[in-house]
Parts: structure tokens; sequence; C-alpha cells
């Protein structure tokens, strides 16, 4: 298969490589792009090691199978048509597609057949603190419909991209040696503070980081469910983390729940309040899974259920996401590899 990476020296770009090495993903050919000025850098992939092309409108991906792309949502916009005009499949980190009725937004353990409708050749990968959520939501949606979603979020320095993650370390040297942080990714200084404010306001008062909570869940689980998201960026490094409550048609047992979300595929259950054992963002970075902990009945509501949840943001929040898609349609069609 040739694969192709754009916006391969980004956050996310960069864990594309290591996400593909990782789950040894058959690439026999690899070619990455990136703007004017990433080009010319080299990147390591397996044993060979690879330049980055400038991303211009040309034939460069006329046998590609699968592009990768995580270039913001104007580049995706710009170069959707080069991408996929020869039969590529584009899957998209951006937010260009993920609410356009002909592409598929897709979590693979949550609505993967919806990956195969692919009609325009794009498939869109969902916004970072959505993804976490549905995967732990749909083994509870399994037991019961949920009606009703609130949700703070607790969103890392990863999110605003590598840059982001250097100057929140910047910030901390920078204080710790008495001087003044330089603030340029964030809207404030993130060290040693809590900025509740990721994207743009829109009318109504929530932020576009908020609505994609909102809009997104009800695409992805196919659902009439009403979210309502605070979202908050936390000087973390790079896990996003979550307080969840749920309103469920019938109220589920917290057993029920348990049980269900220790069988759920891409799920590891870390809840034992009495050992101190709950997830953090400390141990869920760098790691595939969603982890889910503190679940326990909401005593405002009788069909409400309370659960924290945490997962690395550039890995299933983004990269890892975007190969699992792949993994599926490989799986599903076989025929993609011969291209
Ligand atoms: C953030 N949601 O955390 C973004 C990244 N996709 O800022």
């Amino acid at each position: 298969m040739k694969i192709a990476i754009v916006g391969v020296s980004g956050a996310v770009g960069q864990e594309f490589l290591r996400v593909l090495e990782e789950r040894n993903f058959p690439v026999d050919e690899l070619i990455l792009f990136g703007s004017s000025r990433s080009k010319g850098n080299v990147y390591k992939f397996r044993s060979t090691f690879q330049s980055v092309h400038e991303l211009k409108h040309n034939d460069f991906f006329k046998d590609v199978n699968i592009a990768f792309i995580s270039a913001g949502a104007e580049t995706s916009i710009k170069f959707a048509e080069t991408i996929t005009k020869y039969g590529t499949i584009m899957i998209d980190n951006s937010s260009a597609f993920r609410m356009d009725n002909n592409v598929p937004l897709v979590v693979p353990e949550v609505n993967a057949k919806d990956a195969k409708n692919c009609l325009k050749g794009i498939i869109a990968n969902p916004n970072c603190s959505t993804i976490q959520m549905v995967v732990a939501l749909k083994p509870l949606e399994d037991i019961s419909h949920i009606k009703r979603i609130h949700v703070a979020t607790y969103q890392s320095a990863s999110g605003a991209g590598a840059a982001a993650m250097q100057e929140l370390l910047e910030q901390h040297k920078q204080l710790a040696n008495g001087k003044k942080a330089k603030v340029n990714r964030f809207f404030y200084q993130l060290a040693y503070n809590l900025i509740p404010h990721i994207d743009i306001f829109t009318d109504n008062g929530y932020t576009k980081e908020e609505m994609k909570m909102h809009d997104e869940t009800r695409k992805i689980m196919h659902s009439d469910v009403n979210v309502s998201a605070m979202c908050v960026r936390v000087p973390i490094l790079r896990a996003h983390s979550e307080a969840i409550w749920i309103e469920t048609e019938r109220p589920i047992l917290v057993e029920e729940a348990l049980n269900a979300l220790k069988k759920a595929e891409g799920i590891v259950v870390q809840d034992e309040p009495e050992n101190k054992k709950y997830p953090m963002p400390l141990f869920a970075s760098d790691t595939d899974s969603i982890y889910i902990g503190r679940i326990r009945k909401d005593i405002s509501n009788p069909n409400g259920l309370s659960f924290w949840c945490v997962g690395d943001q550039i890995k299933k929040g983004a990269a890892l996401n975007a190969v699992q898609i792949a993994e599926y349609l490989i799986k599903e069609n076989p025929s993609l590899m011969l291209n």
C-alpha cells in the first residue's frame, strides 16, 4: 500500500509515523507532505528516512491508497479534490468535513460501519474530546438509551499542537527562573492556570469546541442525545480528562455499567477508589486505551450515572483513531491494498 501523511511535522503527523510503525500497518511506500516551512525535513519510518514534500496541486496522490491528513481545516478544504481525485481515501483529522452529510464521522469502536459510506472519498476523524467520550458512552448506550449528557473537559496542551506543548514546558521553566511566562499559543498563561475557552465563542455562549461535542456525538452515535459541554484547557501535556454525567431512559446499575465497560473494546476500567485507583492523565499519556473510573450513581438524578474518563489526545484522540479507521477499511475491503 502507498500511504501519504499530510502535516507530518505537527504533533499528530509525528504520531501517525509512530502509530503506523507500532501497529505494523501495511505500508509499502510512504510519502510525506507539509507546508513550505517543513519542506525538506527528514523523518525516520521503520529503517528508512523520508523527506517532506511541499503539498501542492499536482499528481502526487495518483497511486496513494490512503492519505492521513492533519494540517488544519483550511488545508483539508483546499486540497481535498487533489487528494481524492484518483481514488485515494482521505482520512481527515480536521473539522472541515465532520458535519458534512456525505462524509462519515467515525470512531471504530462505535460506528465503524459508517466508514463504508464514504461517497466523497473522505472520512472524518472526530474531535479528540468527542472521541474519548463516545468510546466510553457506547457500551452504556447499548444498555439503555442516553438522553442527556453533561460533560466538563480538562484538555491538555497537545490539543493546540506541538508548539503549544513546548510553550507550556517553557512557561514552567520561565516561571521557575523568576521570569514572566511568554504567551503565544494560548489566550493566557497556561502554566498554573485553567483556561475555560477552547476555539471561538458561538452565538449561544458555548464555544465551538463545546458545540463539537454536541454535534459530533449525535452524528457518531446516530442519536438525539442532548449534550451540554464545558471545555477547559488545563496545564497537562498530552492526555485529556472528562467528568461525565449521563441520564438514561431507564436507570443503569453501577454493576451493569462496570460489566459493560470492562468488556468493551478500547476501554480499561480503573475503578477501585478504596485503593486510590482511578484514571489520571499522567498515566494515560502515550497509551492507546480510554480509561474509565469513579463510576457512581448520580445522586441528583434517579436515571443518572457519573464517571471520569481519560485518554491520550494525540493517540486515540487523533492519530490512532485515524489509523484504526484505515485498518477497518482494509479488513472490510482488502482490494483497497491493490489500488
Ligand atoms: C483541542 N480539540 O484540544 C482540540 C484538538 N483537536 O484543542
